[in-house]
């Protein structure tokens, strides 16, 4: 049971969150007093509570989500919480619904032709899925043993890629110069350093230890490794030959996936640490500039309407700048990983268009 402390700084944080008018995220629409009075008592077997599930999102007003599961046991455990976020963030993905099998889309890349031949709108394109190695908790639970286990695994995996589009380097961390981790963070390749959403849910501990990126020498196909997930795997390019960048990823997958086991959750599919990444975990984005439309009032809900998100430039979070956003599928559950894609696939040629004719 968690104890008295713990239980007064949650009902500290719901009262927070009840005072702030300005803040909108899932966290404070969905944190009712009865969930907080039939949750905030409970520990998980790892020791974790409902304040290690909320505490980023009450220090952060800002959020959009606002929470995190320390465990794959929270998904269950706080379930009242989690279910109505996961339902209103995944297109109504109910509790009674489960995941559908995995379908990356092998075989069907080709159906993904070029969304910009000529180069006008698109300047790179990027898939990413994140996985949990089977038997570790996520980031608050994580000890400093455990990250620097979990890098040395997987830096064996790294060793026997060889594929030429896979084959390359892993890059720790730790060592890494300033100067070098900054390009590769402004370069888009490399997440950023001092989140502020991951440092108050407790997963920057030990930071930089165990973190680290893979990435081939053409940085087309990266890894990153115990940032917000144990890994991200990524594929992108210039351009919008978003077949292209899928079959790179699915290779990827493929070849990792045969060597490491995986946690996938029966209802809630690929499992994360952040609960709007379940699923199939998809983020299928293109960095675009559509200088007519992104102008107009409502570009916002022409988006929302497509199941579209717009991001930053730097990704979440951030500005867009020059007329450039990031614009990728939202949900991640409830459809397979291809649907993923072809959500952002689709949605984009839809906006191409309007923007050809506004
Ligand atoms: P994630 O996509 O893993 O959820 P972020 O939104 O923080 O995380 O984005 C990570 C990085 O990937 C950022 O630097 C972002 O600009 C970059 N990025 C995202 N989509 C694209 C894209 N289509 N082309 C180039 N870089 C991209
Ligand atoms: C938020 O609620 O805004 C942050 N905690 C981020 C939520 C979704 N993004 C993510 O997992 N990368």
């Amino acid at each position: 049971m968690a104890d008295a402390d713990t239980i007064k700084k949650v009902e500290d944080g719901y009262a927070k969150l009840q005072g702030a008018n300005d803040c909108h995220s899932l966290l404070k629409k969905h944190l009712s007093k009865q969930v907080v009075d039939e949750l905030k008592a409970k520990k998980t077997k790892l020791g974790a509570t409902l304040l290690d599930v909320i505490q980023s999102g009450v220090a952060n007003l800002d959020s959009g989500v606002g929470l995190y599961a320390p465990d794959a046991e929270s998904y269950t455990l706080f379930k009242p919480l989690f279910d109505p976020v996961i339902q209103e963030y995944h297109n109504g993905f109910g509790p009674s619904q489960k995941q559908p099998q995995t379908d990356l889309g092998e075989g069907k890349t080709s159906q993904l032709v070029d969304l910009d031949p000529e180069g006008k709108f698109i300047n790179s394109t990027r898939i990413r899925c994140g996985r949990s190695l089977a038997g570790y908790p996520f980031n608050p639970c994580l000890t400093e043993a455990n990250y620097k286990d979990m890098e040395g695994k997987i830096r064996k995996v790294f060793d026997t890629l060889e594929d030429p589009d896979l084959k390359g380097k892993y890059y720790p961390l730790l060592g890494m110069s300033k100067e070098d981790q900054n390009q590769l963070i402004a370069d888009h390749f490399l997440f950023k350093e001092g989140d502020r959403f991951l440092q108050a849910a407790n997963a920057c501990r030990y930071w930089p230890v165990g973190r680290g990126i893979f990435h081939n020498n053409a940085k087309t196909f990266l890894v990153w490794v115990n940032e917000e997930d144990h890994l991200r795997l990524i594929s992108m390019q210039p351009g919008g030959n978003v077949g292209q960048v899928l079959e790179r990823l699915i290779k990827g997958v493929k070849t990792i996936e045969k060597q490491v086991p995986f946690s996938r959750d029966d209802r809630l599919g690929w499992l994360t640490f952040c609960p709007s990444n379940l699923g199939t975990t998809v983020r299928a984005s293109v960095h675009i500039r559509l200088p007519k439309i992104s102008a107009k009032p409502d570009f916002k809900k022409i988006c929302d309407d497509l199941k579209l998100q717009i991001r930053g430039i730097h990704g979440e979070h951030s500005d867009s700048e020059g007329g450039v956003y990031d614009i990728s599928n939202k949900a991640r559950l409830g459809c397979t990983e291809f649907e993923c894609v072809k959500q952002m696939y689709d949605g984009i040629k839809h906006l191409i268009e309007l923007e050809k004719k506004a």
